[in-house]
């Protein structure tokens, strides 16, 4: 049996949120990337709605064909809450908060990723290209083969992918591995993540490789890094619009002119947002800056609001924040402003512009898009970057104040560092980033996975 799309993206989330007036695309560069080729290859986006227990039927959407999965309330807090959230994000994050292995969530993992493999086979065309994203469906690759072995399938993986040691923790490690085996090209942001995978494929199954290329079932799997990037074009156009300037002024006003120093994140225990207030309150204790003069604004989107540990966090944030508030403002001059909120891309793009010093300081992180999207903003280049190395993105951002977000002195001095860069040393290096983001936007992503994808191999 086979559908009529030639082109299939499989996500756990469908790329379109309901609105007052239907649906609208949802933002962010990976859809603004696979948009296009979904339109000139009849193509069709397999997701969940983002309701429990809502069964919709297929339906069309800015120049997309969409087929929606339904997920009982159940399946949500299991596979997505569970296995997806408390399991493998921490597990493929260093293991920065304790993993949570329970066998029903791994229940809930298998059936749910069997009914987007029901699906994608459903609505696949013969020897179409199907490209299953990130961790919630890695078993999709496998399962999808069994039942459609015509069908060319990509994966690609946006966040960090494990060593061994990390990955053996695992109880379901062998199930996972030979899941995404079913893929024929496995994409990673770093190359780093593709040995790991390589190394994986040896020592738990045994298989054979050369180089990346892994003999599996007598095919071949190839496992590559594509970092992803952002959608440049749109950014460009934010940052053109009178309105965002102004509005970047209007916050600057606001601020008192003090320097700004911004963070940007899914309040999320990866992104590294209590080392960093910690670093930046400890610089009014030594009296390298005083109140009034600097101020941090984080903004902090929340996420994952069901998941204890995402609860946990948001109070020990909140609470650092009061602290550090009562200990070294003053009346009028808060040290830290916290928006636990999310904003759209017009002010996100004026807060960027506004910023003086933009703070990016994950304890792991796959990529990192706000560290691109600051420097895709910053054509007047001005501003100064402070990324982790532990940020995907320090691969390429090579010109920002890199920093171990772990290291509290190494982040106070690193601050220091790029508060107080000068504006030539600022614009060579905001000019050297700048030049990595536009040559490698989000497009040239989309389509240098999608030819690797396409390009025939045998095995030799
Ligand atoms: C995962 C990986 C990898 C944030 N607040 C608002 C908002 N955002 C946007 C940012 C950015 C995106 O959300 C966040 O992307 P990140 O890459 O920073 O982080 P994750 O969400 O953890 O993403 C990551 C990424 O996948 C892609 O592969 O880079 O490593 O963890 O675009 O601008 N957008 C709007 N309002 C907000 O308040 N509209």
């Amino acid at each position: 049996m086979s559908g009529g799309s030639e082109f299939v993206v499989v996500a756990n989330r469908l790329p379109v949120d309901r609105g007052e007036n239907g649906w609208r695309r949802s933002p962010g560069g990976l859809v603004s990337a696979i948009a296009p080729v979904m339109r000139s290859r009849k193509g069709t986006w397999i997701g969940w709605s983002g309701s429990a227990d809502e069964e919709l039927d297929p339906f069309e959407t800015d120049g997309m064909h969409l087929f929606p999965v339904r997920q009982s309330a159940e399946d949500v807090e299991l596979y997505y809450e569970g296995f997806s959230n408390a399991t493998l994000w921490p597990l493929y994050h260093d293991v920065v908060a304790p993993p949570v292995y329970d066998r029903a969530m791994w229940d809930a993992y298998v059936r749910v990723n069997q009914r987007f493999a029901d699906a994608a086979a459903e609505v696949a065309a013969e020897d179409a290209i199907v490209w299953v994203q990130d961790y919630q469906l890695q078993l999709v690759p496998a399962m999808l083969r069994k039942l459609r072995p015509d069908v060319r399938i990509g994966f690609f993986l946006h966040i960090p992918f494990p060593p061994l040691e990390l990955f053996w923790q695992l109880p379901w490690r062998r199930q996972i591995l030979e899941g995404l085996l079913g893929a024929d090209l496995v994409g990673f942001q770093l190359p780093g993540a593709a040995a790991n995978f390589v190394r994986l494929c040896r020592r738990l199954v045994d298989a054979r490789n050369l180089k990346q290329d892994v003999f599996w079932e007598d095919r071949l799997v190839r496992a590559r890094a594509f970092p992803i990037s952002v959608d440049v074009g749109e950014l460009q156009d934010l940052i053109g619009r009178p309105s965002v300037r102004e509005r970047a002024d209007e916050l600057r006003t606001d601020l008192d002119d003090a320097t700004i120093l911004l963070g940007v994140d899914r309040l999320d225990y990866t992104k590294g947002i209590s080392e960093r207030l910690q670093a930046f309150g400890e610089l009014f204790e030594d009296g390298h800056l005083k109140p009034g003069q600097a101020v941090f604004v984080q903004i902090a989107t929340p996420s994952r609001e069901r998941v204890e540990q995402y609860q946990l966090l948001r109070e020990q944030i909140e609470q650092q924040v009061g602290r550090i508030n009562g200990q070294y403002g003053e009346i009028g001059y808060p040290v830290v402003h916290y928006l636990h909120t999310s904003y759209d891309r017009a002010e996100l793009a004026a807060l960027y512009l506004a910023a003086d010093v933009m703070v990016v300081t994950p304890l792991r992180d796959g990529m990192n898009l706000v560290a691109k999207e600051y420097v895709a903003c910053r054509s007047d280049m001005r501003g100064a970057l402070v990324l982790s190395e532990f940020a995907g993105a320090a691969a390429e951002l090579k010109r920002a104040f890199q920093v171990n977000p772990y290291d509290i002195d190494g982040l106070k001095s690193t601050m220091l560092a790029a508060l107080n860069a000068d504006p030539v040393d600022q614009s060579r290096r905001m000019r050297s980033m700048r030049k990595r983001v536009i040559d490698h936007d989000v497009d040239r992503w989309a389509q240098d996975f999608l030819s690797a994808l396409e390009q025939p191999h045998q095995l030799p």
